[in-house]
């Protein structure tokens, strides 16, 4: 890295795509991740944030059929399910008890019978059984497709869903943005422009999103800085994202296969969008995703959250994740204990529910 880059780094001066390109082509990791970690912790102190939730996967069926996906499956083919409300209301009595989980985070395939009611019903259900428990739901692919099984405009859209138990939403189905790179990994799938176009909107309504990225596999490092820069963009103009995910490719059980990423990538990946994306105030090192130990290594190289609890994660499963599905809070805590940082349990705002000394 050229001193002129690192000085104007240290400044807090805003990356261009040529440094955000010429901070990937360098070697000089240390570098990379003292700087990052700078920046996290004037954004975050030195306090590292994890969340008691659970994932409700409610389909894999989808029409979609992106390549890099081994979660989902056609409809009756092996391996194919759809959850009932019961189904769903049962896991969800079993995750609480004892654990206490804040939030659920719903992602699932695009079912081509559901209509657009049985996802109201999905959250009211939820809703009215568990009160203070936050609703993190569906993708913009899955807002997308929800608008046009209900006839009606994103806007209207989001505010039904927001009416019947639709707290915030994650950041997934974001992938690469850039056309030549998307058509290949996933042709039948909304385009970038669409993807940013809902989270617009979900903010204009007063929904709060994550976003993601998911890297390593045909795309190369300008597709990801020509996202990181989109993204930037947007956030510019909205404000509405609160954390950034780069999503670490895992390749079996996938039509494209490809390896896995390398823990240097991932550490990069971590730092340089902590740098470039200085206008959101988190980013998340995705424990299942990255495994324990690089995400712990991440929050020293500018994440400063790894997600949560998680039970039962299929989609990282699916396709080969090399972690188990559930961490206890006593283990997230010592995983951010032994990385020099402060454990913070916190809410899906970032508001501190408690701080482990
Ligand atoms: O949209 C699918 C990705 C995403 C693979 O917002 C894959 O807090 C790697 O978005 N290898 C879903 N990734 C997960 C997601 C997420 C996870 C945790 C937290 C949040 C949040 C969001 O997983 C999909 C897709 O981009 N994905 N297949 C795969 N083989
Ligand atoms: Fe469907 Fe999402 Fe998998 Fe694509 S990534 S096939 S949209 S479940």
């Amino acid at each position: 890295m050229g001193t002129s880059l690192y000085s104007r780094i240290s400044q807090g001066k805003r990356l261009t795509v040529r440094d955000a390109l010429s901070l990937f082509e360098s070697d000089d990791l240390f570098a990379l991740g003292k700087l990052a970690d700078a920046v996290a912790v004037k954004k975050n102190g030195k306090k590292a944030y994890f969340i008691r939730n659970h994932h409700i996967n409610p389909t894999n069926i989808c029409i979609n059929r992106c390549r890099f996906c081994a979660f989902s499956r056609s409809k009756g083919q092996e391996g194919a399910f759809a959850l009932t409300i019961r189904d769903i209301m049962h896991r969800l009595r079993t995750a609480g008890t004892g654990t206490g989980i804040s939030e659920v985070h719903i992602v699932g395939g695009l079912h081509p019978d559901w209509p657009f009611e049985h996802y109201l019903k999905i959250l009211s259900t939820i809703k009215n059984r568990f009160p203070k428990l936050h609703i993190k739901a569906f993708t913009a692919v899955e807002i997308d497709y929800l608008a046009k099984i209900g006839g009606l405009d994103l806007y209207s859209t989001l505010v039904s869903l927001r009416a019947a138990g639709l707290d915030s939403m994650p950041g997934g189905g974001a992938e690469i943005f850039s056309p030549e790179i998307r058509n290949r990994l996933c042709p039948e799938k909304i385009t970038g422009d669409r993807w940013l176009e809902v989270m617009e909107t979900a903010h204009r309504a007063g929904i709060r999103t994550n976003a993601t990225m998911l890297y390593g596999h045909i795309e190369d490092y300008r597709h990801r800085v020509d996202h990181l820069m989109r993204l930037r963009r947007l956030q510019d103009r909205t404000g509405g994202f609160q954390a950034f995910i780069p999503l670490a490719y895992h390749p079996r059980n996938t039509e494209m296969k490809g390896g896995y990423t390398s823990g240097i990538d991932d550490l990069k990946t971590i730092a340089i969008s902590r740098l470039v994306l200085d206008n959101f105030d988190h980013i998340k090192a995705y424990w299942i995703m990255l495994g324990e130990k690089i995400s712990q290594l991440a929050l020293r190289f500018g994440a400063d959250d790894i997600d949560g609890t998680i039970i039962e994660e299929k989609i990282t499963r699916s396709a080969g994740g090399l972690t188990g599905g559930q961490m206890t809070v006593d283990q997230l805590v010592h995983l951010i204990k032994m990385a020099g940082r402060t454990p913070v349990e916190r809410d899906s705002y970032y508001r501190k529910l408690m701080v482990y000394k």
